[in-house]
């Protein structure tokens, strides 16, 4: 898919899309126990999808002991690395050979525009999965330099039943982040979408199981999150949860594990990024650029979405103008047209959180200098325009919370260690941005950031090879790069004497 083909085009293949919203357990598609569905509507124009599966305790339960069984007989854990690799390996082929496909469901399902879906999500999940699958005969175990008559082997084995519980705004993306590291350490995954884009997690545990990933080694439960979700993170033989989301969800998970079996759990609960330009920015438009793309980027609905905007005082209203012009400039509307920019908010309740936001910036005192609307009503879908808040104090709600949608908080400081006290000053720590053409300042600011990145003269770099998560209430623990399999790994030591 490409900028070449038209709306048209496109919508005539999503037409013949053949929509699947069953759970898959066991190695085949499934339907809840109860036979209950909740229905699968487009952020696009409210069309109906499909019915997906409601799963809970029982599936979840199912699930579980397919998993276990799997993990138990080795099918999985116990082939040669090499051989895992091999099976990965055409995993991501399958990924990109359906691409369109993949892409056109995402779209769908949660209205990011199918320029991203198919050029950044879809090629980036089977880059993750390919990744992961190079490094699964790669990654040795170590020896540790003991006495003499000892050897003292420390050894990495996969944690066992691991579940994966992941969000939204990039359905697929934040599912291949945990799929590639544990399938490529020899554990048996189950995933549970969130409810509102389960269609490209259902599609691709057939296409794992057409590339040879045996039976009860990579499931789907589909669900709600204190149905489903809640019955995986309370499992008693669930190892480990993997989590992308809300804090409150996040802080459920940890409790769920203390009050059941201790399972491990890792998080990624969001931010609200600094992104920082002071008055000696080498590239004013490039720094402006990035500001407008890097809120309004996905909607605005991303982890590490730069939605706070900190400027320099002595440049704010030529800076901010450039920001705005960008912004102005962005191709906004129907996500399936090739040429749309931004997009449709997943939902109708993300739709209201974000313009119940809008309205609290300015009951604050905040000034709208850009959009603060809803658009496109008469589609029957969910459209914010991009938004821009001057005159925010960094106290206010639209300061510290996270509203993850098109809507940017500006705020200004005097010098660098003001800066770094603002961008500090919150709950969060997954990013942080800084713009100067002073080493000295970049570096000193980079350390001073309680992120778990942060980015220099650019904005949300990064590849597979770096790590990927939070300080504070962004969580902890990593994913992407070779970091992330510690999640998913046990660490043994095996101490022998030798006489
Ligand atoms: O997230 P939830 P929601 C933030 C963002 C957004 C807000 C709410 O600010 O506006 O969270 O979004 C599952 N036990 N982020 O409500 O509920 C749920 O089914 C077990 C930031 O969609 O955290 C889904 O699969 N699981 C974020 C997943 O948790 C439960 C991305 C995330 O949903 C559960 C998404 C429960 N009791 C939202 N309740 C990021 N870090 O990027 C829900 N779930």
């Amino acid at each position: 898919m490409s900028a070449l083909l038209s709306l048209d085009a496109v919508q005539e293949q999503a037409q013949g899309l053949n929509i699947r919203g069953q759970a898959f357990i066991g190695g085949r598609y499934a339907d809840s126990a109860s036979g209950e569905t909740f229905d699968c509507t487009s952020p696009i124009d409210g069309r109906l999808l499909t019915k997906v599966a409601r799963c809970g305790e029982e599936d979840v339960d199912r699930a579980v002991r397919a998993a276990r069984a799997a993990f138990e007989d080795g099918r999985w854990a116990d082939l040669a690395p090499a051989k895992r690799k091999r099976v990965m390996l055409k995993f991501a082929d399958l990924i990109l050979q359906h691409r369109t496909e993949l892409a056109l469901l995402e779209t769908l399902d949660m209205g990011k525009p199918i320029n991203d879906s198919s050029n950044i999500d879809i090629p980036g999940v089977a880059n993750c999965i390919r990744w992961f699958a190079e490094a699964a005969d790669k990654v040795y175990d170590e020896v540790a330099p003991t006495a003499h008559n000892i050897v003292a082997m420390l050894r990495r084995e996969p944690v066992g039943v691991v579940g994966a519980i992941v969000p939204w705004n990039f359905p697929l993306m934040m599912a291949a982040w945990k799929i590639g590291p544990a399938l490529a350490t020899g554990n048996s995954l189950i995933i549970k979408p969130a409810e509102q884009s389960s269609l490209t997690a259902i599609r691709v545990a057939e296409l794992a199981a057409e590339a040879g990933v045996p039976e009860g080694v990579f499931q789907v439960v589909t669900g709600y999150g204190p149905e489903a979700g809640k019955a995986l993170a309370r499992h008693m033989d669930v190892d480990s949860i993997a989590f992308t989301g809300s804090g409150e969800v996040g802080k459920l998970l940890l409790r769920y594990s203390g009050e059941t079996n201790m399972k491990r759990v890792s998080l990624e609960c969001g931010g609200k990024t600094p992104h920082i330009v002071l008055a000696d920015t080498h590239d004013m438009d490039a720094a402006a650029s990035a500001a407008a793309w890097g809120i309004f980027f996905n909607q605005g609905e991303v982890c590490n979405a730069g939605s706070r905007l900190l400027v320099e005082e002595t440049i704010k209203d030529e800076f901010l103008e450039k920001v705005q012009k960008v912004a102005s400039g962005m191709r906004f509307g129907n996500p399936l047209d090739p040429q749309t920019q931004m997009g449709a908010i997943v939902d109708k309740e993300q739709l209201d959180k974000v313009m119940s936001y809008i309205g609290i910036g300015q009951e604050e005192g905040a000034k709208l200098l850009l959009g603060g609307k809803q658009a496109f009503a008469e589609t029957g879908g969910c459209y914010v325009e991009p938004t821009i808040f001057d005159g925010v104090r960094n106290n206010m709600r639209v300061a510290q919370e996270e509203i993850f949608g098109p809507v940017l908080s500006v705020l200004t400081f005097k010098d660098a260690s003001e800066a770094v006290r603002i961008g500090n000053d919150t709950i969060y720590g997954l990013a942080a941005a800084v713009w100067t053409r002073d080493i000295n300042k970049a570096h000193k600011m980079a350390r001073a950031l309680r992120a778990g990145s942060v980015w220099v003269n650019c904005f949300d770099g990064g590849d597979i090879t770096t790590p990927f998560g939070g300080y504070k209430q962004s969580g902890f623990g990593r994913d992407k790069s070779l970091h992330s399999m510690e999640k998913y790994t046990e660490l043994k030591t095996i101490w022998i004497e030798l006489h």
